[in-house]
């Protein structure tokens, strides 16, 4: 573990008050974790069972195994793909509920709640065989949030909808080929978790195909949790912020929007909008909207709401002394919050039925009542600032500003402007003519292993520096946020020549006030699907499969089973996967082997662990060379 915490200046500040005040904050409680034991870290330790924890030696002669005789190769398969069950179950769940929100305005049963882009609506309509012609808006939309809710229950033969409504050709003849393609969401998940019990499937190969399975539910849950969240919403277009815990204002009544679900946090958007005047009555200048983690993504490529802070530092928030209240939905919420919490006047408000935090507030978030339960919580709010001790308020000077807002919808608005007829040429053009490398996706969280953000940011300016188009989401995005990388000056001190020239041919065109930034911020971690949009419109324009395209991913400090769970699609659907943290693949070599090597040769994707960011940047670079290489040399 490293002995530096952060590389983020506010996060540093933070600390060391933490310090001063006998605070012990999750980055104390990384450090108290070490040495972490051995078996566990490398997934050689089994509890599947009730005989358990069996924990092996692989390399003991004579080979070691479990109670029940499963081998190092089942053990360490078995655990990866419970992971991919964990976070795909997280993704689906959340798009299921904004399917079922979609479903229930388009029968009429929620008043606060709209379809707001009827243009996304027709366009994912058209894509999913959902008939458009000729019909009212509430119909299509009611047929489209029932094609979702199909996703989950069926148990047909048929494949699962948004899957093969985005995929190119050549990739689903690969996950037909070799069986992965799925047909429902909860079947691939239950059959996953069956495969996994204790004495069943001890192939890895095949666990690790049926976690490949759900690997694509995950991707599908997110595919249509982004699409359904454009269509009650709108699609981003770009917006200029701030990031950092200088967003957090002192004379403001400051509300953290933190979890992942936008159907609460749009409605505190929209509330806070209507309730200025009741901020000001209790003395303060107004409230100040900060978002935390992938809700926060969420609001800001909708609603422009500034970044807080990411993952591993959202205790600090509440450090500042000057935050009246967090509102948390779903997913990657510590619960140290509250313990944090009681030494402040903040409020923690948990609102979901599978999300509660003993002592905090719950306040159960109602669809039907959602634009009140909005208000009740900026109401707390309110209440809470009144009892703010101002001798307590330390908010670190620190912000950046922030370009954000491209869905793939705006960044293809500004390609437009270059090539009206095929936007994505403009992306094609520069790779053909060698101006850029090819594309990169930053996606993931944050792990404590390592130094908070610095993977992020080195690797990131190193392959700027090479030449390569980046995107982000999630954890990833925001921590460029914060160090600056979602701005022009970002491009001015990081890229290379050859994405230089892109981006000045990208300003001329855009017309946009703000110049645009090294990292296009893509949005939350469901929008890993708009970047999987992105690679596919990008193989189809250079006539390529997705296996061949110069495009990779990395999760430089991928900490969550949803990461894992992107990670593995990634690697289904062609992608070269670089991960930032030693997987615990490594107690098997077989199963190494088979993520890391193997599945090149089936998928295109696979799977590299690589801790020194230097190095990793290194790896995709030379994986893009030598896609690009592979590439002239076909014609
Ligand atoms: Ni993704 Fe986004 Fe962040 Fe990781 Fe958690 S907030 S859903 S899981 S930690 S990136
Ligand atoms: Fe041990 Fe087998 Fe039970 Fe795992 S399933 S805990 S290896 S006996």
């Amino acid at each position: 573990m490293s002995e530096k915490r952060t590389i983020d200046v506010a996060a540093t500040q933070m600390l060391d008050k933490a310090k001063e005040i006998g605070f012990l904050t999750t980055f104390d409680r990384a450090k108290a974790q070490e040495p972490r034991c051995t078996f566990g870290n490398t997934g050689i330790c089994c509890r599947i069972c009730l005989q358990g924890p069996c924990r092996i030696l692989p390399k003991k002669p004579g080979g070691n195994k479990g109670i029940c005789g499963a081998a190092d190769y089942t053990i360490v398969a078995r655990n990866t793909v419970r992971y991919i069950a964990g976070g795909s179950a997280a993704h689906s769940d959340h798009g299921r509920h904004i399917a079922e929100t979609v479903l229930h305005v388009a029968e009429g049963k929620l008043k606060d709640y709209q379809i707001t882009d009827t243009t996304k609506l027709m366009a994912v309509a058209k894509k999913i065989g959902v008939e458009t012609e000729g019909r009212d808006v509430m119909a299509v939309a009611k047929d489209v949030a029932t094609a979702a809710l199909d996703e989950f229950g069926r148990v047909t033969e048929d494949e699962i909808t948004w899957v093969k409504a985005n995929s190119n050709e050549s990739t689903l003849e690969v996950l037909r080929k070799t069986n992965i393609m799925p047909s429902g969401i909860n079947l691939s998940l239950a059959q996953l978790l069956h495969q996994t019990h204790a004495g069943n499937d001890a192939d890895p190969v095949n666990i690790i195909f049926g976690g490949l399975k759900a690997a694509l539910c995950d991707y599908d849950g997110m595919a249509l949790a982004t699409d359904l969240s454009d269509i009650l919403f709108g699609t981003g277009v770009p917006v200029v912020t701030e990031a950092n815990l200088g967003a957090i204002k002192a004379d403001k009544v400051n509300i953290a929007l933190h979890g992942h679900n936008p159907l609460l946090s749009q409605m505190v958007v929209k509330a806070a909008k209507e309730m200025q005047e009741e901020a000001k009555a209790a003395g303060a200048a107004g409230i100040n909207l900060v978002g935390i983690c992938c809700t926060g993504n969420e609001v800001l490529t909708r609603e422009g709401v500034a970044i807080a802070t990411n993952f591993a530092t959202q205790e600090l928030a509440i450090l500042t002394g000057a935050m009246d209240a967090m509102v948390v939905d779903v997913q990657c919420i510590m619960p140290s919050l509250r313990t944090l919490a009681e030494c402040y006047h903040t409020k923690i408000v948990t609102t979901m039925p599978i999300m509660k935090i003993p002592g905090s507030y719950h306040m159960a978030f109602d669809e039907h009542n959602a634009l009140n339960s909005a208000k009740e919580i900026i109401r707390l709010a309110i209440d809470a600032y009144k009892n703010r001790d101002a001798a307590k308020v330390c908010i670190p000077d620190v912000r950046n500003t922030v370009v954000a807002g491209f869905t793939l919808e705006s960044l293809l608005n500004i390609f437009k402007k270059i090539n009206a007829d095929a936007p994505i040429r403009v992306l094609a053009d520069a790779i053909e003519a060698g101006e850029i490398k090819g594309v990169a996706l930053f996606a993931g969280c944050n792990n404590l292993k390592g130094t908070h953000d610095e993977n992020h940011f080195t690797m990131a300016t190193e392959l700027a520096k090479n030449d390569v188009f980046i995107v982000a989401t999630g954890c990833a995005a925001q921590a460029f946020a914060k160090e600056g990388l979602l701005n022009g000056e970002g491009v001015k001190k990081y890229a290379g020549e050859g994405l230089k020239k892109l981006f000045a041919r990208l300003n001329a065109a855009a017309g946009l006030t703000a110049e645009l930034p090294l990292v296009f911020h893509m949005g939350s971690c469901v929008d890993n699907s708009r970047a999987q949009d992105l690679a596919n419109l990008l193989a189809k324009e250079m006539g390529l499969p997705n296996r061949d395209v110069p495009y990779v991913a990395s999760a430089p400090e991928a900490m969550s089973e949803k990461a894992v769970a992107i990670g593995s699609w990634n690697v289904a659907l062609g992608n070269p996967v670089h991960v930032g943290v030693v997987a615990p693949t490594v107690g098997s070599q077989l199963v190494n082997d088979v993520v890391t090597k193997v599945a090149e040769d089936v998928f295109g994707g696979f799977f590299f662990w690589e801790t020194d960011p230097v190095k990793a940047a290194g790896r995709l670079v030379e994986i893009l060379e030598e896609r690009n290489w592979k590439n002239a040399m076909r014609k």
